[in-house]
């Protein structure tokens, strides 16, 4: 029988992946947008352009437990992949307030529809490696205990703990993936990858003439968002519902990322980067490297992209994008 999913979030890069990734597994993919976003679908659908005719979107908003409650009662939905969230840490620490209400509320709004409605379908909540926050052990892995160091770390912890007490209290299959940072030609502009890979395609092709950027020494440990919503799936399909850490184990800084970024155009960074304190946050999060030796053991999930890898595609994706803005 075919199996129906709903992802909240379809239309960024994570939500994009999944849904490439559950139409070719033959699922039936739904989405949960913003009734704004079908104004503007050019825009807003991008990423999922390419298969707009083979998802089943509905207009609903995470600050409405209703809109959530009706799009749920609709269909029997086999898996929930909540995705949606204010997901920019630094615009946590600007907007605060509303960081929290759509992660925090939206999360526990989905939570209880599924309860009443659709007790029976899978849910899986996006955690973050921002829980982690200032941690207490290198690498982290599951048992780390969480010192989150932003309003979006914290909104993502209460998410966290939301999701594993309904799996307490009232037996829902409903878990976490505790995902590292993932990125790919498909991130946002305002992340640190993709910002600095589109600004070394504009600065090669002589639109920009520098990168001006906050922290050089923050260490990430960067993965390939392909490989990170396969193992969203896999983790969901497990016979007992429970939490997996999901990295690649490796960390760089951000001064090796722009390093690299810049050595694949053969340009030189340090004539390009200016730092800019605009860019450091009021709290940084200094280095996270991840233990996924539990997903690779139970789950027999590896990750396939090396970190050059991934920006040598984000580099040549960028750089064929810039061109065709210009011709
Ligand atoms: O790319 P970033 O903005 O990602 P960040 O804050 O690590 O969060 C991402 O990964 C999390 C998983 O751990 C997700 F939960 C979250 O939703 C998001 O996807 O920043 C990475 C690092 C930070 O240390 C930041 O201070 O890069 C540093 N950085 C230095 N200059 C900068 C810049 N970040 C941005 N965005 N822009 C800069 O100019």
């Amino acid at each position: 029988m075919t199996r129906r999913a709903l992802i909240t979030g379809i239309t960024g890069q994570d939500g994009s992946y999944l849904a490439d990734y559950l139409l070719g597994l033959g699922y039936e993919v739904h989405g949960l947008v913003r009734r704004v976003a079908l104004e503007a679908p050019e825009s807003r659908f991008s990423r999922i352009a390419h298969i707009l005719d083979r998802v089943t979107l509905h207009p609903a908003s995470l600050e409405s437990y209703a809109s959530i409650f009706h799009v749920l009662s609709k269909y029997e939905f086999d898996e929930c992949y909540h995705l949606a969230a204010q997901s920019f840490v630094a615009e946590s620490f600007a907007d605060g307030f509303s960081t929290m209400n759509m992660n925090i509320n939206g999360t526990h709004y989905v939570l209880a529809a599924l309860r009443e409605v659709r007790p029976s379908c899978r849910f899986y909540f996006a955690g973050s490696s921002e829980m982690f926050g200032n941690a207490t052990e290198v690498p982290q892995k599951e048992t780390t205990p969480f010192q989150p160091r932003s309003p979006y770390g914290i909104s993502k912890l209460a998410g966290f703990h939301l999701t594993r007490n309904y799996r307490d209290a009232y037996g829902l299959y409903c878990l976490s993936g505790i995902l590292f940072n993932h990125e790919s030609p498909r991130r946002g502009l305002e992340f640190v990858t993709r910002k600095t890979t589109t600004t070394v395609a504009r600065i090669k092709l002589g639109l920009a003439s520098e990168l001006r950027i906050g922290n050089l020494d923050a260490r990430r440990d960067w993965g390939h968002a392909r490989d990170y919503v396969r193992a969203m799936h896999t983790i969901l399909q497990q016979r007992e519902p429970d939490d997996f850490v999901i990295a690649t184990g490796e960390t760089h800084s951000v001064r090796e990322l722009c390093e690299l970024a810049f050595a694949e155009v053969d340009l030189d960074y340090r004539e390009f980067v200016k730092i800019d304190e605009r860019y450091y946050r009021p709290a940084e999060v200094d280095q996270l490297i991840g233990d996924a030796s539990k997903a690779r053991r139970v789950l027999e999930w590896e990750p396939t992209y090396t970190f050059s890898e991934l920006i040598k595609e984000m580099v040549a994706s960028d750089l064929a994008l810039v061109r065709a803005s210009i011709h």
